[in-house]
C-alpha cells in the first residue's frame, strides 16, 4: 500500500469514527438503532418533539412524540418477550404505511430480533420465498394481508410461529399463533431497558433480486446508523426543527434507511403518507405540512410532471429546502424542470440495498451537473473497473481487477471496504455473497462513467435486473410463476424501457405442444402474475413467440429479447440468440 493510499484509509476510517462518535451507544453498551433513533432523544429532553406525523387516506393525522415512540417501541419490545421470542429472530412485516408498522421496527430493534419488511403490493409467492428463506418467526401484519397472502401459504411456512394483526378484527382470524396486535401492545409494560447490542448484531435484512435465482437476502446490522446519520446530515442535510418526507415505503431500503432510521437518528419529524401516490395531494402535503427537506424518486418526479403545473398552481413551496432523489436514473430533463417549474434543485444520489446507505451524491453546496449522480460521500471511496467485451470483470496477469484508464471510460462502480452500513452477509449464500468481493472491493454491478472533476454519471446495470417504479425485480422470480402455467414450456422476462416508470416488465412465452396463442391465454397468465406476484412485480405485458433463444447451457437469453424489444435485432427469436 503506497503513503497516499494509507492516509486516505486512514482518513475514511476518522471519518465514520467521528460519525460514530456522535452517537450515544447504549448504557448497557453496545450499539443498537432504536436506542439512537428513538430512547436517545427522550434522555436528551427532546421527548417532546414530534417524530411522526402520520397522514391518513382520510381524518385527522396521527401524530407521535419521542417519548410516545419510546414507550409504544417498548411495549412491542416487551411484547415479543412474553411471547418468548428469542433475541436473534427475524421479525417480518407486510402492512401498509401506518403507525403500527413503523413501531413494530423499531421494537423489535430494541428487543435485539432482526427486521425483515416485505413490500405490501406483494402477492402470495413473494411473500412466502422470502418469509420462507428468512426462516421469519414472527409477522406484523393486517388481517385483510394475512388473509390474501399468508394464510394460502401458511403451511409452507413451518418457522412462523407468532402473527400479530394489525387493526381490528384480529380475533375474527381463527388461525394457530394469530393474535390481535392492539390487545397485546395494551397489556404489556411500557418500560423497557434494551440489553447490550453487539454493534455486529443483525438489524435487518432487506430482499433484494438478482438475474438468476430466488431473491437474497442482505444481512445489514446495528452499526449501519453510524452511515445513516452521517449521511442524514451530510447528504439529506438533516438538522434539528427539519420536517422531513420520504415517499418511499419501508417494504424497500429507502423506506427503511432514509425513512426511519436516518431521520430519527437525526432527531427531526418525519411525515409518512399513507395513501398512494396523487399529484395535488403530493403539493399539498409539501405545503401544508412544511416540509423543509423531500426525499423521493425519479418516477414521482416524472408523475408530478406528466401531471402539469395545474396541479402545483397556487401552491407555494418556498418552505422546501432541500430535495433529493434515489432508485433509478434523474433524467436532467426533471433536474432542468424542477428548477424552472418548482424553483427547486434536486439532488440525485445512489446507493444499493447492499450498501446500506447513500454512497455517491450530490451534497448541498455541490453545482448540480444535470444528469450526474455527484460525487462519492465522505468515507467512500470508489472506483470504475474494467470489463470486457463479453460483460465480464477484466482481470490483470496477476488476477487483480483493472481499473479504467481515463475520464469518461466506462466501468462498474467498485467501493472500498469496508463501511458501517455495508452487508455483512447474503442470508444462507456465502458463495453469492463472496462474489461481490474482490481485492478489497465491493462490486456493485452497475456501471457508470466519471468525469474529470470527479461527478459520477450513471450508464446503466450490468445484469438483467428491472427497475420498475424504482422497484427491483428479478426476471427469474416473474419467469417461475409464469412457468407454473400448464400451458407455458419456456418464459424469458425484460424490462422495456418507459418514459414515466423507467421500466415495464414484458414476458415472452414459448407455449407448450397443443396449446396455441390466443388472447383469453394471455388474458389469464396476465392475472396468473397478478394473483401470485401482486402488482408490484407481475408482467404488464405478454409476447407469444414460436421459440425462445436459449444458450448452450438452456438458459433464455434475455439480452436477445430486449435487443429485439428495443428494435436492435428482427427477425425469428428462436435463430437470433442461439449458439451454436
Ligand atoms: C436505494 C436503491 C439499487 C439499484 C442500483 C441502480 C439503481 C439507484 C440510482 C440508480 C441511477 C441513481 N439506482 N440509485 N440508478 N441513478 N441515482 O434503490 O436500492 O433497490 O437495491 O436498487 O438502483 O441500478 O444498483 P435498490
Amino acid at each position: 500500500m503506497s503513503a497516499v493510499e494509507r492516509d486516505d484509509r486512514q482518513s475514511r476510517e476518522r471519518h465514520w469514527q467521528e460519525a460514530r462518535d456522535r452517537l450515544d451507544g447504549l448504557p448497557a453498551g453496545g450499539l443498537n438503532i432504536a436506542y439512537e433513533a428513538v430512547d436517545r432523544h427522550v434522555v436528551h429532553g427532546d421527548g417532546d418533539t414530534l417524530a411522526f406525523r402520520f397522514l391518513g387516506e382520510d381524518g385527522p393525522p396521527e401524530d407521535i412524540t419521542y417519548r410516545q415512540l419510546s414507550e409504544r417501541t417498548s411495549r412491542f419490545a416487551n411484547l415479543l418477550a412474553d411471547l418468548a421470542v428469542p433475541a436473534g429472530s427475524l421479525v417480518f412485516t407486510l402492512s401498509g404505511r401506518n403507525p403500527d408498522l413503523y413501531v413494530a421496527m423499531l421494537g423489535a430493534l430494541k428487543a435485539c430480533c432482526g427486521v425483515s419488511p416485505l413490500f405490501s403490493a406483494f402477492g402470495p409467492e413473494p411473500v412466502r420465498q422470502r418469509m420462507a428463506a428468512g426462516h421469519g418467526r414472527v409477522l406484523v401484519t393486517t388481517a385483510s394481508a394475512y388473509r390474501q397472502k399468508v394464510a394460502p401459504v401458511r403451511d409452507q411456512l413451518p418457522d412462523l410461529e407468532h402473527v400479530l394483526v394489525i387493526g381490528a378484527g384480529a380475533d375474527t382470524l381463527d388461525a394457530p399463533g394469530v393474535h390481535d396486535l392492539a390487545a397485546l401492545m395494551e397489556r404489556s409494560s411500557k418500560d423497557y431497558e434494551i440489553p447490550r447490542t453487539d454493534p455486529e448484531d443483525i438489524a435487518f435484512v432487506h430482499f433484494t433480486s438478482g438475474t438468476t435465482g430466488m431473491p437474497k437476502g442482505a444481512v445489514h446490522v446495528h452499526a449501519a446508523c453510524v452511515a445513516h446519520s452521517a449521511t442524514g446530515r451530510s447528504v439529506l442535510d438533516l438538522q434539528r426543527g427539519d420536517i422531513y418526507w420520504c415517499t418511499a415505503d419501508p417494504g424497500w431500503v429507502t423506506g427503511t434507511s432514509y425513512g426511519l432510521v436516518a431521520p430519527l437518528t437525526c432527531g427531526v419529524t418525519c411525515i409518512v403518507d399513507e395513501a398512494e401516490f396523487d399529484a395535488v395531494r403530493w403539493y399539498g402535503i409539501l405545503e401544508d405540512e412544511h416540509v423543509s427537506v423531500w426525499y423521493t424518486a425519479p418516477t414521482a418526479l416524472r408523475m408530478l410532471m406528466k401531471a402539469g403545473p395545474a396541479a402545483h398552481e397556487g401552491s407555494d413551496l418556498g418552505g422546501v429546502r432541500h430535495v433529493c432523489s434515489v432508485g433509478e436514473p434523474l433524467n436532467p430533463e426533471v433536474v432542468l424542470w424542477g428548477q424552472r417549474e418548482l424553483g427547486l434543485d434536486i439532488h440525485d444520489t445512489w446507493w444499493q440495498t447492499e450498501t446500506g446507505a447513500i454512497m455517491i451524491a450530490n451534497v448541498p453546496g455541490l453545482q448540480i451537473r444535470p444528469g450526474s449522480m455527484g460525487r462519492p460521500v465522505a468515507g467512500i471511496e470508489i472506483a470504475l473497473m474494467q470489463r470486457d467485451a463479453g460483460g465480464e470483470r477484466l482481470r490483470d496477469a496477476e488476477g487483480r481487477l483493472v481499473p479504467v484508464a481515463g475520464f469518461g471510460d466506462e466501468g462498474e462502480i467498485a467501493i472500498r471496504t469496508p463501511w458501517p452500513s455495508l452487508m455483512r452477509a447474503y442470508l444462507g449464500a456465502p458463495d453469492r455473497y463472496a462474489s461481490c468481493f474482490a481485492d478489497g472491493w465491493y462490486l456493485s454491478g452497475d456501471l457508470a462513467r466519471r468525469d474529470e472533476d470527479g461527478y459520477v454519471w450513471f450508464v446503466g446495470r450490468g445484469d438483467d435486473v428491472i427497475k420498475s417504479a424504482g422497484h427491483l425485480i428479478g426476471p427469474f422470480e416473474v419467469e417461475s410463476v409464469l412457468m407454473e402455467h400448464p400451458a407455458v414450456a419456456e418464459a424469458g422476462v425484460i424490462g422495456v424501457p418507459d418514459p414515466t416508470v423507467g421500466e415495464l416488465v414484458k414476458a415472452f412465452v414459448e407455449l407448450k405442444g397443443g396449446f396455441a396463442p390466443s388472447e383469453d391465454l394471455r388474458r389469464d397468465l396476465i392475472a396468473l402474475g397478478r394473483r401470485r406476484l401482486g402488482a408490484a412485480v407481475a408482467p404488464r405485458s405478454i409476447e407469444f413467440a414460436a421459440h425462445l433463444p436459449l444458450t448452450q447451457s438452456g438458459k433464455i437469453m434475455r439480452r436477445v429479447l430486449k435487443a429485439r424489444e428495443l428494435g436492435l435485432l428482427e427477425g425469428d427469436l428462436s435463430t437470433l440468440g442461439s449458439t451454436p
